[in-house]
């Protein structure tokens, strides 16, 4: 466990079995629906075990499958040691932790302990009066001077983060939606209470933790900060003396406010609070100022590429990053960074290639590895996400039009990713017999898992080629990486150097295609390990790519 694999004379980092692993992230609701209710389940994921192990992942984060009202489809939990009856029982979920084991594959929980549903037990019982035991689990505070809220702190999903508990005249705090009161960790019965949760699955037999906005649980809502609170890394450290120091877990924060400095205090060897956290820099970076994701800017190459090279950067000798495209909150990555129509399946391909082949644990989110697309919705009646509801609400009374609200859904909305996981060319793609929660995409007669699985061409078995070489290849996992062409606006070019070993990743993220001159550094013959058209094992100084094509050289010296 703890060898130590040698990246440069200088440099040691200690080998952990999450460095080779890939995380592949399950939504429940829309994964697999076994009982025709058109709601996914436990008893569907158990299903399609075998067509995870065929796609080599080590892990999955499974969202939120605890009990809950789902007003934010999970997010909500009112008993965080029970299932959803929607998702199955307690026993369901046994049963999937040792199917999953029987493939080498480890289950990371999603731990949501930056506030409960409003039906948790807690919140009943403080909702009953000022003197109740569980009353300071959650953050109360007196009108303003007004009458009306604290202060102007607004919640994520749109709206004042306060909201009026009329039977006590006082008002709670909700970062999100008002059904998710924010637990208040400076209460040390909260941290006691959240620690044996953790342990009691811990103990069970579960991979780890994904752990959701982790970066808010030290708010301090009177100086309206939220994210980075004084105390944050205090309670994480804590945490992980009270939990996951003498276990071999993976836990990942969820951290939108991370800054390569902050990774190191969550991820440096020195504190290792958790084994690394998600950085949405190259999500936010695509975001308007004033009105966020709901207006958004164009692709940029070269900005995009800045930021992977920051952060490849920035945690080259300590700490661990994270990699991924997507996320059940964000939009699809062909449709996002690629080409949804004509190059969807090279595009599909490049954009795993490049993000496989970085330094870093990749997480691939379901249905992102048969390259779907996100949702075709024309109307607001076909969304449900909570988030989008709202913001529908609040932009048009503030004057968008309809459409450009729905264009900006089309773009940026969460259901982009919640559509069901389409299994098969049947009704709804096969994910339910039933109607499903929320509309299947259009094309699921052409995008499915059975035919991708069935394609040895298919963007899936190029995700299963990307996940093997991670595993048979250190310099994937430890290689230093080094970027070229840094101002070029359509190609990608990096290198990742162990020992004698090199690899060489060139890809085009463009439609056209273009003919590069090549670094004198780059030009190498080796081994074809990787490519969306045909193998390629050698360059000269100039090389001419189609349209999203990619490839990656393997060279040993
Ligand atoms: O997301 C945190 C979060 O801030 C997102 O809501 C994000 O701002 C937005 O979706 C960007 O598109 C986490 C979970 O991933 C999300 O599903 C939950 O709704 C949220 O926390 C509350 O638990
Ligand atoms: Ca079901």
């Amino acid at each position: 466990m703890t060898e130590h694999a040698r990246l440069n004379p200088a440099v040691t980092i200690t080998r952990q079995w999450w460095h080779s692993s890939t995380v592949y992230q399950i939504y429940p609701r829309s994964f697999a629906d076994s009982n025709g209710d058109g709601i996914g389940d436990i008893p569907g994921i158990i299903s399609k075990l075998d067509y995870l192990e065929k796609l080599g992942i080590d892990l999955i984060w499974l969202s939120p499958i605890y009990a809950s009202p789902m007003d934010d489809n999970g997010y909500d939990i009112s008993n965080y040691q029970d299932i959803a009856p929607e998702f199955g029982t307690l026993d369901d979920f046994w049963e999937l932790l040792a199917k999953a084991k029987e493939r080498g594959i480890g289950i990371v929980l999603d731990l949501v302990v930056n506030h409960t549903s409003d039906e948790h037990d807690w919140f009943l019982q403080a909702r009953k009066g000022r003197d109740n035991p569980f009353r300071d689990f959650y953050i109360w505070r007196d009108p303003g001077p007004d009458g009306g809220p604290p202060n102007d702190l607004q919640s994520i999903f749109g709206g004042s983060a306060w909201e009026l508990d009329p039977s006590s005249g006082q008002y709670y705090l909700h970062l999100f939606s008002r059904r998710q009161p924010d637990l208040n960790w400076e209460n040390e019965g909260v941290r006691r209470a959240v620690y044996d949760m953790m342990n009691w699955w811990l103990d069970r037999g579960i991979a780890g933790f994904r752990m959701d906005v982790i970066d808010l649980i030290g708010k301090q809502p009177d100086k309206k900060i939220t994210a980075d609170g004084p105390h944050l890394h205090d309670y994480i450290q804590e945490m992980r003396r009270e939990t996951l120091r003498h276990r071999d877990a993976l836990t990942v924060g969820e951290t939108w406010s991370v800054t390569p400095d902050s990774a190191l205090l969550y991820s440096g060897r020195e504190r290792h609070e958790l084994s690394m956290v998600f950085q949405f820099e190259h999500v936010t970076q695509r975001w308007d100022e004033v009105f966020g994701k709901w207006r958004s800017k164009p692709f940029d190459l070269v900005a995009l590429k800045a930021v992977f090279s920051k952060w490849q950067q920035a945690l080259a000798e300590d700490g661990w990053n994270s990699l991924f495209w997507g996320n059940h909150d964000l939009p699809r990555a062909v449709s996002r960074y690629g080409d949804e129509g004509e190059f969807r399946v090279p595009s599909a391909k490049t954009l795993a290639t490049v993000l496989h082949m970085m330094r870093g644990t990749p997480y691939v989110y379901q249905g992102e590895e048969i390259g779907m697309t996100n949702a075709s919705f024309t109307s607001i009646e076909q969304y449900k996400d909570i988030e989008t509801l709202n913001m529908h609400r609040l932009h048009l009374a503030a004057g968008l039009s309809p459409q450009d609200f729905i264009a900006g859904a089309h773009m940026n909305s969460r259901d982009n990713a919640r559509t069901p996981m389409p299994w098969t060319d049947a009704p709804h793609g096969g994910f339910t017999t039933g109607t499903p929660w929320i509309e299947a995409n259009g094309n699921v007669g052409s995008i499915n898992a059975a035919a991708a699985v069935d394609d040895d061409q298919s963007v899936f078995h190029h995700y299963r080629t990307l996940i093997t070489l991670r595993k048979t290849h250190d310099v994937i996992v430890y290689g230093r990486y080094q970027s070229y062409l840094d101002q070029h606006p359509e190609v990608f070019l990096y290198t990742r150097t162990l020992g004698g070993d090199r690899v060489t990743v060139l890809a085009n993220l463009s439609k056209a295609p273009v003919v590069v001159a090549l670094p004198g550094e780059i030009v190498t013959e080796g081994e074809a390990l990787v490519w969306t058209h045909q193998p390629i094992s050698s360059l000269e100084q100039t090389v001419s790519l189609r349209a999203w094509e990619s490839f990656c050289i393997l060279t040993r010296t």
